[in-house]
């Protein structure tokens, strides 16, 4: 078992009563955490027959490190993101600490229970980061300490309100997603404080027993990144064998054992250990005398006192550390399976205790039957000395730990200088340009992101003014040497714009962990990130996580679709509008206009902090299914081509039909045969076509759909809404359409896949063609591409032709 270059934490006294205290607490943690998927999958009646999981083995491996940041080193101000499977540990501490209930916990993996994977927005108890996705949660912690500095340094966050640790529990299998060094990369640019990793170094992923070179590499990237790493390898009386005589024989063999045969050895206990050790060592008085004096069962504890059980080491190494504010990785040693019949065995990442072996466990651990819930059965000190000691540890001290931060007042409108001619892109910029050189507190809430795609995106001008953030005031060389450049770029820590590196999951985390600051550190922000929108994909695991926590950002993705024209294929989003739709905790826009762009970002900051109960009732008559009142994020699907813009002001209904989704820009008549009906920027290829359509077809409609996503969310909602008997239950798009004939053709067009909008033909049963974008794209100006992937105003006529001459023949 070879290791890393070994840190020997200093040790700090620590009272035999506390330690005591945690070793019962411990050991409490180890049985509650088995126990609930004991109950989940042998106790709960199974309806569908699936084995409903949990992770017994991998929680068992974390069980000491967490009880010694729970109960010891934690204060309420740090935030903590574990791993995802030792979500039954967390569970069993919480319900330890009183804050989650045992029904929740004998519900594990059910409806309404505890969650399999510790989730912000499922779980009743006090999750600070969701976990799930290996890798995200453990990113997330730089990004929310660099969220921390940010806040803090411009004193946005309640006075009283300590700087925390920001604390990653890391299976070590993690290490292998990319995105945890992108964001090592990323935080160390950032001079990133305040952030322990604690690596469950039990050395086996889900299939595998980890590669015995490997562990060079991780103390290795971690120096390299300028981090602080403590290796926590052998437990006391481990250490206490090899400072006897000879001991080091004992010492060489371990560090020398291969990782799998360690792991075997784990499993078979004591006589596999003694097989082994004397065969290699029999022959040395020192070994000898160790296996003389112990039996087996003593000898396999012996063997298996690695660190990371070992609460004195643990305890030890978190409050040397503690001193310092340095991002600090902790390699702790464990055994995947600690404790329990399964431990190390390679197949052990799904496995569960069976009956006979949980009959044996409880045995073990001193527990009656009927008493599995109790918290304190079957430990060696009183109850009242245990409550007591819960009642005063440190992150006891606070509950709730989450923040509610006032609103930031945002106006109805954003002013905005229309051109003739612009994109949605450059609308973008010129409005938070704008906004960038008002006073108002809307400017002084927005931080912006982008991965160095900030100056191609049009953040350009705000950060002119706003400049970027830095913990370090550092003026612009090229300005001072007066060399000419639109960009003025000052770092300050007064600047309100996070510069990042190329990497589309740093973004999302980034996002995450701004667009949460209101209830992590009380400060409420208005984060908003830009990007390509074909990146999105490349990041979309980051995005769905900052979704699936609840964060509220806005995303501006330009350019998009094939647009972009000469960029080519590999920068053209195809997909990217169903993303849209399906993203759960996000709105998503297409605006084809600056008006309506600009009345969407002034709605988008204020839907981003509301938090109200589901189902909702917007104020406006008729936009009374969609779930607004608990707010979301927003996606702004941008574009480079300039196009004509329409001279009007955006009234209230109109300002009311763009946010929920669509308006007939040219409205039909009662009864009309034909609707033509776009997305974004092709606006100028429908209009043209919905003009040299209405000579054949009078009253054709011509509608803009400015959110395919929020008509369909209210749709969807509707239709619920009448099933459980509210009869009458409208969408906006069913209102809309219902003006149309019965059988009347739709033609739907868009830069982006064509299943985006070719559902509007079931709302009310009409006959569409949907035009729309199928195939990977390639460079080109925009007649040409648009040409050949039919999205022209011949090709809208040549569809509009089609549905027609179909629909008529079925009249006839
Ligand atoms: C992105 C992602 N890919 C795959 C999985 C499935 N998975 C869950 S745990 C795991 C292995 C975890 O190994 P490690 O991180 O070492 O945890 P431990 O040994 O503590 O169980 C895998 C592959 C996942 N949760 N997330
Ligand atoms: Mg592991």
């Amino acid at each position: 078992m070879p290791d890393t270059s070994s840190v020997a934490p200093a040790s700090r006294q620590i009272s035999a009563e506390t330690l005591a205290c945690l070793g019962e607490l411990d050991r409490k943690v180890l049985w509650l955490s088995s126990w609930i998927i004991h109950n989940a999958n042998h106790l709960r009646p199974s309806r569908d027959g699936l084995k409903v999981g949990g992770h017994q083995a991998s929680s068992s491996s974390v069980a000491t490190l967490m009880s010694a940041l729970y109960f010891h080193a934690l204060r309420p101000e740090d935030r903590v993101a574990v791993k995802p499977h030792a979500s039954p540990v967390f569970h069993a501490i919480q319900y330890l600490l009183g804050r989650q209930s045992l029904e929740n916990l004998k519900a594990f993996r059910a409806l309404g229970g505890a969650q399999s994977y510790p989730s912000r927005t499922k779980d009743e108890d006090d999750v600070d980061f969701s976990t799930g996705s290996v890798g995200l949660g453990v990113a997330m912690t730089n990004f929310a300490s660099l969220v921390q500095d940010y806040v803090q340094l411009k004193k946005l966050s309640p006075a009283d309100l300590k700087p925390g640790r920001m604390i990653a529990l890391v299976g070590d299998a993690e290490l292998d997603e990319g995105n945890i060094f992108e964001a090592l990369l990323e935080s160390w640019k950032h001079d990133i404080r305040n952030v322990w990793w604690v690596i469950d170094y039990n050395r086996q992923s889900l299939d595998n027993v980890i590669a015995d070179r490997l562990y060079t590499r991780i103390d290795t990237l971690f120096h390299a990144m300028k981090w602080r790493v403590v290796t926590l390898k052998f437990g006391k009386r481990l250490e206490a064998a090899f400072a006897k005589p000879g001991g080091h024989a004992l010492r060489d063999w371990i560090d020398a054992c291969p990782n799998s045969l360690y792991s075997a050895l784990c499993f078979k206990g004591g006589k596999g250990w003694r097989a082994h050790l004397e065969t290699d060592l029999g022959k040395n008085s020192a070994i000898r005398a160790i296996l003389d004096s112990h039996d087996d069962e003593a000898l396999h504890a012996l063997m298996t006192n690695l660190a990371g059980h070992d609460m004195a080491s643990v305890i030890e190494a978190f409050d040397h550390a503690g001193a310092s504010d340095e991002p600090t990785c902790f390699i702790a040693y464990t055994i995947k399976g600690f404790g329990l019949p399964l431990a190390g065995h390679k197949d052990n990442h799904a496995g569960l205790m069976n009956v006979e072996q949980m009959r044996q466990f409880k045995k073990q651990m001193g527990i009656d039957d009927g008493a599995e819930w109790e918290r304190f059965a079957g430990l060696s000190l009183p109850r009242e000395t245990l409550q007591r000691f819960l009642d005063r540890i440190p992150f006891a001290t606070r509950y709730p730990r989450r923040y509610e931060a006032r609103r930031i007042d945002v106006p109805t409108s954003l002013p905005l200088q229309i051109e003739r001619s612009m994109s949605t892109q450059e609308a973008f910029g010129k409005i938070l340009n704008d906004i960038a050189r008002s006073n108002s507190q809307l400017a002084e809430r927005i931080v912006t992101t982008s991965p160095d795609v900030t100056v191609s995106t049009n953040l350009g001008p705000w950060v002119n003014r706003r400049g970027i953030f830095d913990r370090e005031t550092l003026a612009d060389p090229f300005k001072e040497e007066q060399v000419v450049s639109a960009q003025r770029w000052v770092q300050s820590p007064q600047g309100q714009h996070i510069e990042l590196g190329i990497a589309e999951n740093n973004l999302f985390l980034m996002l995450a962990a701004l667009g949460l600051s209101h209830s992590l550190f009380g400060a409420r922000l208005l984060p908003i990130g830009t990007l390509y929108d074909p990146f999105i994909q490349r990041g979309l695991d980051a995005l769905n996580y900052a979704c699936y926590q609840d964060a509220r950002f806005l995303l501006v993705a330009t350019p998009s679709g094939i647009t972009l024209a000469p960029e080519g294929g590999a920068h053209q989003s195809i997909g990217t509008p169903m993303i849209g739709i399906a993203q759960d905790g996000m709105a998503a826009f297409e605006p084809a206009f600056a008006d309506e762009l600009a009345t969407v970002i002034a709605w988008a900051f204020d839907y981003m902090q509301r938090s109200g109960d589901n189902p909702v009732r917007e104020s406006h008559p008729g936009f009374s299914w969609l779930r607004d009142s608990a707010g979301g994020s927003v996606y702004l699907r941008l574009s480079t081509r300039s196009i004509a813009q329409i001279e009007r002001a955006i009234d209230s209904d109109l300002r009311a039909e763009v946010i929920a989704g669509g308006y007939w820009l040219k409205p039909p008549r009662p009864g009309a045969e034909l609707a033509i009906v776009y997305t974004g920027a092709v606006a100028p290829e429908a209009i043209a076509a919905w003009e040299q359509s209405s000579e054949d077809v009078p009253g054709a409609g011509l509608l803009a759909v400015t959110s395919a996503d929020r008509l369909n969310a209210e749709w969807m909602a509707a239709r619920r809404a009448r099933e459980a008997g509210e009869g009458q239950a409208r969408s906006h798009i069913e209102r809309l359409l219902a003006t149309l004939a019965p059988d009347a053709a739709l033609v739907t067009v868009l830069d982006g896949h064509p299943a985006t909008l070719s559902w509007l033909g079931a709302v009310h049963g009409h006959r569409a063609a949907s035009l729309g974008v199928e195939h990977f794209g390639q460079s080109g100006d925009i007649p040409a591409l648009y040409s050949k992937y039919h999205l022209d105003t011949d090709a809208i006529l040549d569809a509009a032709a089609g549905v027609l001459i179909a629909r008529r023949r079925d009249r006839a």
